[in-house]
């Protein structure tokens, strides 16, 4: 079956825990989603990305899958996510799920079955091996670590062997190279896709190839050393095309989540005759404030962003399509990273011009288009998420507890994971009653019902930008070009396509700068399009955060190709 025209979409993140409680239990849900369908739609976006929905023990909030054809008691049940879907689809709304395959909870029923022993049908589902002696002293097989605790090997008394986890323990990783798992896997898909689901969004899909000899990893490089020896495997490739051919049959799209990946290696997934993925999320663009992950903080780096930017719009041009986000689920928010508190509309604003124009298709978390920034809890027995509170029981141990703590404040994903902010009334609207995680106490100021009436909110502005993107041949399919990529705090980029050209202006900077069109624009032929200061400014002089996006004609605009 043809695919969809994802490229011209946008799609809305749900994680659905912190969406929308509908029946009153604190905890969000598919009563909820229904609700606010509407509201997804006045967006202007196209689709909607679950995160996992599914029966989970919530180890991993949703990503350690207990039940993979049913939906969690909390969010509700198959009926109501088939409700659900049916609504999404009757507003013109996409679905996609997560696919979350590299792991399962170590309580679905194929893991209880396979740590029996050796010689029952499940028992090859998982990686297991056996210990290392050293004399008496029993060894995991190798000495990877985990990437979220400890070593990536739990001991297993009953088969007297260890088991892989490349996340939390209670995330075994599930093995690939098994024929029956691989059936399995197209099983759940057809599973979702035969009720009208119109893809996947593919969990660490990178990661589901692991090298046969499990090699011992670099020791120095915690929570990573295993990677060589995980991500992009062996037979990574001949996995994916049998995924693939699955969803061809159903012109279903598949976004890969692919951390750590290069360009060069995305573009092997992305490119070809036999295509496997559609889209990838790569990490880069998270790492403008930070290495590795966002627990290893470095100051905001504009430079570094934009070259992230640039790098992947430059790579796939022509050959392959990006997917744009500066949120999720995984990621603290992204005013208070890349943008400023302080300047808070502005810098909102600013940055969804700074994405939503570029080359790909753009997603957009919950909470990211009304502004919501990120919470910083008086303790650590406060937070819910387990990479956050792992980090903060290994790392710096030495430093005092409020150091740590800001550590946590700076990099948790439970900022990202706070209840949606509908309104300034008790529990941001979210819940009728005490919701199973904190609200953000800036809520009386960021929510939805508030930004609903006023036209210069950061709400209203994702739906200026989405309504342009769609209506711009250049914002679509242009060519991408950026401009003065050495300005330390102004990012400035093209696109263009026929006889259109838009530019865009983002100020990231606290102050007022100067700027000026670069070289070969006719001065005074643009036509603004988009401002996120309701006033007119002083022509030359960016006000803080400032975004301008400006169209011209082709002819107007400087020549040559894009750079
Ligand atoms: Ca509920």
């Amino acid at each position: 079956m043809e695919q969809f025209d994802f490229r011209s979409m946008s799609f809305y993140q749900i994680w659905i825990r912190s969406f929308a409680d509908g029946n009153g239990d604190g905890i969000g849900d598919l009563y909820g989603v229904y609700d606010k369908l509407e509201y997804i739609a006045s967006l202007g976006v196209d689709g909607i990305w679950f995160s996992p929905i599914y029966p989970s023990p919530n180890a991993d909030y949703g990503y350690d899958i207990s039940d993979y054809r049913n939906i969690h008691p909390d969010y509700g049940t198959l009926e109501q996510f088939r409700k659900v879907l049916d609504r999404a689809h009757g507003l013109g709304l996409k679905v996609i799920l997560d696919l979350v395959i590299n792991h399962t909870s170590d309580m679905h029923p194929w893991f209880l079955e396979s740590r029996k022993g050796r010689d029952n049908p499940y028992s090859d589902y998982y990686i297991w091996r056996d210990p290392k002696w050293k004399g008496e002293t029993r060894l995991p097989p190798n000495n990877w670590f985990s990437q979220f605790e400890g070593l990536a090997w739990e001991y297993c008394p009953e088969r007297g062997q260890y088991y892989l986890h490349v996340f939390a323990k209670k995330q075994p990783d599930l093995n690939m190279d098994n024929p029956r798992v691989r059936e399995e896997v197209k099983g759940v898909m057809r599973f979702w896709l035969d009720m009208g689901v119109d893809g996947f969004r593919e969990d660490v899909i990178t990661y589901i190839s692991k090298h046969p000899q499990l090699p011992d990893g670099i020791p120095f490089l915690p929570g990573i050393n295993g990677l060589p020896f995980y991500k992009d495997g062996p037979n990574l490739m001949a996995y994916l095309r049998e995924f693939r051919a699955v969803a061809r049959e159903y012109g279903a799209v598949q976004i890969g989540e692919a951390p750590m990946t290069t360009v060069k290696t995305a573009l092997t997934y992305l490119t070809g005759e036999d295509r496997v993925l559609d889209m990838m999320i790569q990490f880069d663009t998270m790492m403008a404030d930070c290495i590795v992950t966002e627990y290893v903080h470095l100051p905001f780096s504009l430079i570094r962003l934009k070259r992230a930017f640039s790098k992947w719009q430059k790579a796939l041009a022509g050959k392959a399509w990006n997917a744009l986000y500066l949120e999720n689920h995984d990621h603290p928010r992204v005013i208070s990273r890349y943008g400023s508190e302080r300047f808070w509309r502005e810098s909102g604003t600013m940055l969804a011009a700074a994405y939503l124009f570029q080359q790909g298709t753009p997603f957009i978390y919950q909470g990211q288009e009304i502004g919501m920034t990120n919470i910083r809890l008086g303790s650590i027995e406060e937070y819910k998420d387990v990479s956050s509170i792992n980090a903060y029981h290994r790392f710096f141990t030495h430093r005092p507890k409020e150091k740590r703590l800001r550590r946590i404040h700076q990099s948790s994903r439970d900022s990202a994971r706070t209840p949606m902010q509908w309104s300034g009334s008790g529990f941001a609207g979210f819940s009728t009653v005490q919701p199973w995680f904190a609200v953000n106490p800036n809520y009386p100021a960021v929510n939805v019902e508030t930004e609903e009436k006023d036209p210069q909110s950061i709400l209203n502005f994702y739906r200026k930008c989405l309504r342009l993107r769609k209506s711009s041949a250049a914002l679509l399919k242009g060519d991408y070009r950026e401009y003065c990529p050495l300005r330390r705090r102004l990012y400035m980029y093209e696109r263009r396509y026929r006889s259109e050209c838009v530019l865009v202006v983002c100020s990231f900077s606290a102050r007022e700068q100067a700027w000026r069109l670069p070289k070969g624009f006719a001065k005074g032929s643009g036509v603004l399009l988009l401002c996120n200061y309701p006033e007119e400014g002083v022509p030359g002089r960016l006000r803080p955060y400032e975004a301008l996006v400006l169209r011209f004609r082709a002819s107007d605009a400087p020549a040559g190709g894009p750079g």
